[in-house]
């Protein structure tokens, strides 16, 4: 059995419970690894060993920390099939979707960041001939990185390279259910000669190491994405101790359109931003709007696309959507499924587990699910489901539309389709979410601020905005 270890101080060690956690592989619901079941001890050696590598990595010349993060790109792009079939497994998502999206983005996450600390400068203010202020931007110390199971290795790069490559060192904690990835990329970090103590990787329960990370006395900056209920428990544990946070949360985001779209693109683009990965990414567009007069029309034709969506096995390249990632998770969207029937809602198709034969019998599938006929305000429309649902609500005024659109706890993302871009930009000036996409959906530029308003977190990732996070502003007066 695969055992995963821990990456602390440059080596993978044994936690020192020695004690370990099932991992599962969703597409069979067997156990495949092992991973470790690591506690406040392992937190602690890893932070020591943080905290011995920051005075020499934070001075390491920009030059030199960059061309290490480019070793680091080099070899995931060497390990694009491994790291994508791992990731796969680990998550059940389908093997294309990560050799296409999970993969290179990690290895962007890298590069971008390998090269924007080439560019990142800082101002001064002149006060005529009486003083000049200077602003330097320093690194922080030891960074808390944690990191959710919807996009593993994506999302665990997307905090740790701009963390290091502005001269942090980390302790990172992937999430318990897709820690293999994060373990492929300790043995990168080795090959790559990230210097020891760097990056430190340790395995475990969120409420163990998680939690140990996020109170930990010496881990001044936390940088956390996961469900709005996890962070709201980081932000109460780290806020008395002042500590700096990136909360980036769940979200429950309209798609809406209006009679006047591209209806070609825009049904091709809502049946991946509906269930892509299958619906476990915090942009899917959950809840779609279509303006009454083309409802009818949309209805026919995204049932009938969905229905062709096939189901199953990861690794075969003709499914769309591959498994849930845990026994417990598809229990909750099934779950979601049943509330909305008692919510008086109507299953246009999908509505329950896909059973797959063979020796995928046992694993974790779902029907894409879409359902009509539900109050814009109930808890179907109003929760976060995270997983291949999605319900249709049609409007008849922009009025009418951005009151449902505005009216969930969230507001991370949303999607606009119309030919009429005078009415795309007074929409997306009046929806409440962090980033608005208008006839297109999680096209990224990585330069842009990523992250929501309202509970779906606090802050901002990508581009400049990670690297000042991720660095102290100072600012220095000079008497002339
Ligand atoms: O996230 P958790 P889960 C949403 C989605 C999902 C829900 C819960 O709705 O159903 O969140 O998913 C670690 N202190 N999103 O359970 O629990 C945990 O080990 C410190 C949206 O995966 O938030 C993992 O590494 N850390 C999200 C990470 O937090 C703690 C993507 C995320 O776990 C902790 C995923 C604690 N007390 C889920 N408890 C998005 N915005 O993309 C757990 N953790």
């Amino acid at each position: 059995m695969l055992t995963i270890k821990n990456y602390i101080n440059g080596e993978l060690i044994e936690p020192i419970a020695k004690s370990y956690i099932d991992n599962y592989n969703p597409a069979t619901g067997a156990v495949y690894s092992l991973i470790p079941d690591s506690d406040e001890r392992d937190v602690q050696l890893a932070v020591t060993a943080a905290t011995a590598a920051f005075p020499s990595w934070s001075i390491t010349p920009k030059n030199e920390r960059s061309a290490i993060l480019i070793r680091i790109v080099q070899l995931i792009e060497k390990n694009l099939e491994k790291l994508a079939i791992a990731e796969s497994i680990d998550n059940g998502k389908p093997v294309w979707l990560a050799k296409m999206v999970d993969i290179p983005r990690a290895a962007s996450n890298f590069h971008f960041y390998a090269t924007a600390i080439l560019h990142d400068a800082t101002e001064t203010h002149t006060m005529e001939n009486t003083a000049i202020n200077y602003t330097v931007r320093q690194p922080i110390g030891v960074a808390g990185c944690i990191s959710p199971w919807n996009l593993p290795l994506y999302l665990f790069t997307w905090k740790i390279a701009p963390a290091i490559a502005s001269g942090n060192c980390v302790v990172a904690k992937p999430s318990e259910i897709t820690p293999m990835t994060a373990f492929l990329l300790s043995e990168i970090c080795i090959e790559a000669g990230l210097p020891k103590g760097v990056l430190n990787i340790v395995h475990g329960y969120g409420h163990k190491v998680g939690s140990a990370i996020t109170a930990h006395p010496h881990i001044p900056i936390i940088s956390f994405t996961g469900g709005t209920k996890t962070g709201a428990e980081i932000a109460r544990v780290a806020a008395p101790m002042f500590k700096k946070l990136s909360l980036e949360l769940g979200g429950k985001n309209p798609n809406i359109i209006f009679a006047d779209c591209d209806f070609d693109k825009m049904l091709k683009t809502t049946i991946n931003s509906s269930f892509s990965n299958q619906g476990e990414i915090c942009l899917c567009g959950s809840r779609i709007f279509i303006e009454r007069s083309i409802y009818e029309k949309f209805k026919t034709e995204f049932v009938a696309q969905t229905k062709k969506l096939k189901v199953g096995n990861p690794a075969d390249d003709t499914n769309r959507l591959g498994a849930i990632v845990s026994k417990q998770h598809m229990e909750k969207i099934l779950s979601y499924i049943e509330l909305s029937k008692q919510e008086g809602g109507s299953i246009l198709c999908g509505g329950k587990q896909a059973l797959i034969a063979g020796e995928f019998e046992k694993g974790w599938y779902i029907e894409p699910t879409i359902i009509e006929g539900l109050a814009y305000d109930c808890r179907t429309n109003q929760e976060e489901i995270f997983g291949p649902v999605v319900t249709l609500t049609p409007f008849d005024t922009e009025e009418e539309v951005l009151k449902m659109a505005n009216s969930t706890i969230y507001g991370l993302a949303a999607t606009v389709w119309t030919e009429n871009l005078t009415k795309a930009h007074r929409v997306a000036n009046d929806l409440h979410s962090g980033i608005v996409w208008v006839n297109c959906w999680l096209l990224r530029d990585l330069r842009t601020p990523f992250g929501g308003v309202k509970s779906s977190g606090v802050g901002r990732e990508g581009g400049f905005e990670a690297l000042h996070f991720f660095t102290e502003p100072k600012n220095v007066c000079i008497k002339l």
